[in-house]
This record gives structure tokens, C-alpha cells and sequence, in this order.
């Protein structure tokens, strides 16, 4: 059993000043220090001015199969960020062997990020992610729109599946991604959301991310077409909006980006009890635009906040992303705003992907970071945090020390 009593601990909003924590594998008692020093005395340990703590932090998408990438893939828009995928996706892939995996997962953890949620293209990530020291739930992804080559695409990802379910450790959860409404055909789509239905398996997809997607989706137009065209002789688009989100009934999903996505598709989102996770950095190198965060928060859609990959960013930091959407959305009230950030990182972001952490609160699991800051500690303390992050002094998963 461990006890540290900190300057403050920052949870779901709440700010407790002078409290400590009591855990071993999972958090048994929140107090305030004064409390705990009558009760435990010299078991405690005194953490000392600025220290903060906090749980630890989620990461609710991030493709760690892309990891190579530095400057292969061309930003600014989605088609040619797209074809710069098509083009250089082998190069890639090859050189982000396990080592390179490793150093995106651990890139992670020295971020503070203690569970994330890995969107898998091909199994490559497997071993590193089975390996890693957080919580994974591993997506195995589900892609193609060729209904001739629907038999053999699903084969493909039930091994991958299988593979990954075959792997048993506590915090690992193998579960399916279904790539996007355009590039999945509905025999496929509702072929593996039966499996996750039957199975009780965690969903994600990309939903709605680029205007292109919007334009292929509604009209079969835009610039998706000559694409379509081109690589698939398909003049259609595999699925409606409407359509797809209609597949996802009763299975609450993390749908990805959403930045384009509809009043209408947002309350279909909001009625069926799935979340949206928010991707700033992402979004503004892929020139997808910027989420409009009122419906959601009118809606009550969970926000949670992610990282996507290093194919469409520069780093693999909920700090740093927490930080460009402050920017990005100039209109939001600062301080809430922040607020929700943190929620979307933490206890919303854990919730979604149905983790028993997110929160420093007894019951859950001793998921925690120490971390220290050297200014004074304030009501505005969620916002200092992102602008002036401090230092990650150790970090705990399931009560075990990590760092
Ligand atoms: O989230 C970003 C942008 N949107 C879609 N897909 C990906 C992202 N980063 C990597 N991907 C992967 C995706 O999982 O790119 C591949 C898929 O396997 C090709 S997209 C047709
Ligand atoms: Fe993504």
C-alpha cells in the first residue's frame, strides 16, 4: 500500500488542495492530508510544494503503425494527404518495425498517457502493443468497399482478431475499428458489428472527417470520385451517412474526427450513446477544418480528445493537443473549455472505452501521475496545466511505479 499527499489533486473537474491518496492496485481512499497523516503517520509520504496529481491520461486513437512517418505524407489537404498514403503506406509500414512501435508506445507513457486506444491496419503493432506497459485496447481494422473481395477481407481481419484475442494479459482488450463509411462495404460493416454485438467488443470508426467525405457521401461527387474512379472502378459511394451511422445501433462507438459531421448525424450520434473523439492537430494538417464543439456540448456527446497518429501529427502528446485546441477554438470559454479538455482526456475518454480508470477516486484503478509544477496553484490550475504542463515526476498503472 502506498500513500503520497500532494500540494493538490486535480480529478474530473474538481480541484482538492491539501488531500493524498491511499492505493495499492486500485485507489482506496482520497483524503485530506492532515487526515491521512493522523491515520498513517510516518507511511506517508509528503510530496511536497507544486506537487500535483493527476490520473493518468488516455489516448483514445492514435495509429501506431504510421509511426516512420516524419515528412513522407503531404498535409494541408485530405486527397492528397490520402494518395501520399496509397503512395508511400509500404515504405512506411516496413520501416516501423517493433522498435519503432515501441518508441511511439513509450513516447506515450512519457507524456503521461497510461491507456490508450491503438486503431491496428494490419496486426504489425500487435506484439509492442501487448508489451506495453498501459492499458490497450487494440482495434483491429476493418477495410475494403469491393463486396467481390468481401469474403477475403473479413477472413484477413478475423485473423487478425483472433490473433490479438489469443494474447491475454490484464488491460488488454482486443476490439474492432471499422475504418470509414467510405471504405467499408455494409456486408462487411454489419457482418463484424454482429460479431462485437454477440461478443461485447469495443467499437471506433472514422466518421465524417474531411469535406471530401461529406461530398462523396451526399452527392458522389468531389474530389473522392476520380479516386474511386481510379483505384476501385467505383462511381458510388459504399454508404450514405445516415446509412452507416444506422448500422451502429445499440453498439456505443468512439466515431473519430466528426468534424464535418451534421446537425441530424449528431443527434443519431447523441440518441445511440456514442462519443466523439477530437483530433485538433490532426484535423488542421489534414485541412479538415475545425469541430464545432456547441452541438456536441448541447447534445451531451461525450468530447473525449486523441491524438490519431503519427501520420497526421508530430507528436503523440494529449498536452500538447490539449493546448492547440485551446487555440483552435478561440470563442469557447477559456476555463471551461479547458475543463472539458481534461474530462475528454481522462474520465470521459476512459468511460468510452469502457476502462476502469480515468478518475482518482477510490474503486478505481491506481492509474496516476505525480506531477510538479512550479507556480503557484490556483482555481485556474486546469488551464495552467495545459499551458504550463510541468514535469511528469512518476507515473503509476494499476498502482504499479512505471516512471
Ligand atoms: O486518422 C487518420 C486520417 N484518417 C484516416 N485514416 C488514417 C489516419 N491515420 C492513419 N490512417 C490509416 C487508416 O487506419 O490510413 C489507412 C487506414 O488503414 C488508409 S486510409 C484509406
Ligand atoms: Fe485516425
Amino acid at each position: 500500500m502506498k500513500i503520497l499527499l500532494a500540494d493538490a489533486i486535480f480529478t474530473d473537474g474538481t480541484i482538492y488542495r491539501n488531500h493524498g491518496i491511499v492505493f495499492d492496485k486500485t485507489i482506496i481512499e482520497v483524503s485530506s492530508n492532515d487526515e491521512l497523516r493522523s491515520r498513517y503517520g510516518a507511511q506517508c509520504v509528503e510530496l511536497g510544494e507544486g506537487s500535483v496529481i493527476l490520473p493518468g491520461l488516455v489516448n483514445a486513437h492514435v495509429h501506431l503503425e504510421f509511426s516512420a512517418n516524419r515528412t513522407t505524407l503531404t498535409y494541408g489537404e485530405f486527397m492528397p494527404w490520402l494518395s501520399s498514403v496509397i503512395a508511400s503506406r509500404d515504405e512506411l509500414i516496413n520501416e516501423c518495425d517493433d522498435e519503432c512501435t515501441t518508441r511511439a508506445v513509450e513516447m506515450m507513457l512519457s507524456n503521461g498517457i497510461t491507456a490508450f486506444g491503438a486503431v491496428s491496419s494490419y496486426g504489425f503493432d500487435l506484439d509492442p502493443c501487448f508489451k506495453a506497459s498501459q492499458k490497450v485496447v487494440y482495434f483491429n481494422e476493418l477495410i475494403g468497399s469491393d463486396p467481390a473481395m468481401a469474403d477475403a477481407l473479413y477472413a484477413n481481419f478475423q485473423e487478425r482478431l483472433f490473433a490479438s484475442q489469443e494474447l491475454k494479459r490484464s488491460g488488454f482488450y482486443p476490439s474492432i475499428a471499422i475504418h470509414s463509411p467510405y471504405s467499408v462495404h455494409r456486408i462487411l460493416i454489419q457482418k463484424a458489428l454482429k460479431h462485437a454485438k454477440e461478443k461485447d467488443l469495443r467499437v471506433t470508426a472514422h466518421f465524417m472527417e474531411s469535406p471530401a467525405e461529406r461530398e462523396w457521401l451526399d452527392t458522389d461527387s468531389g474530389p473522392f470520385r476520380p479516386f474511386f474512379e481510379n483505384f476501385l472502378k467505383q462511381t458510388r459511394a459504399a454508404n450514405t451517412a445516415e446509412e452507416f451511422l444506422s448500422y451502429f445501433k445499440e453498439i456505443p462507438t468512439l466515431f473519430t474526427h466528426a468534424v464535418q459531421a451534421s446537425h441530424d448525424e449528431l443527434s443519431v450520434i447523441a440518441q445511440n450513446g456514442h462519443s466523439i473523439i477530437h483530433c485538433p492537430i490532426s484535423n488542421r494538417l489534414l485541412g479538415n477544418g475545425v469541430l464545432d464543439l456547441k452541438p456536441l456540448e448541447d447534445k451531451n456527446i461525450p468530447l473525449l480528445c486523441g491524438t490519431d497518429g503519427l501520420s497526421s501529427n508530430y507528436t503523440l502528446d494529449l498536452f500538447e493537443e490539449m493546448k492547440i485546441a485551446l487555440f483552435m477554438h478561440p470563442h469557447d470559454d477559456l476555463l471551461s473549455l479547458s475543463q472539458k479538455l481534461w474530462r475528454g482526456v481522462t474520465s470521459l475518454a476512459a468511460a468510452a472505452l469502457k476502462l476502469n480508470c480515468g478518475k482518482i477516486m477510490s474503486g478505481y484503478d491506481a492509474d496516476i501521475l505525480v506531477m510538479r509544477v512550479n507556480y503557484p496553484i490556483n482555481g485556474q490550475l486546469p488551464l495552467h496545466l495545459i499551458n504550463q504542463k510541468g514535469i511528469i515526476e512518476s507515473i503509476y498503472i494499476e498502482g504499479e511505479r512505471v516512471k
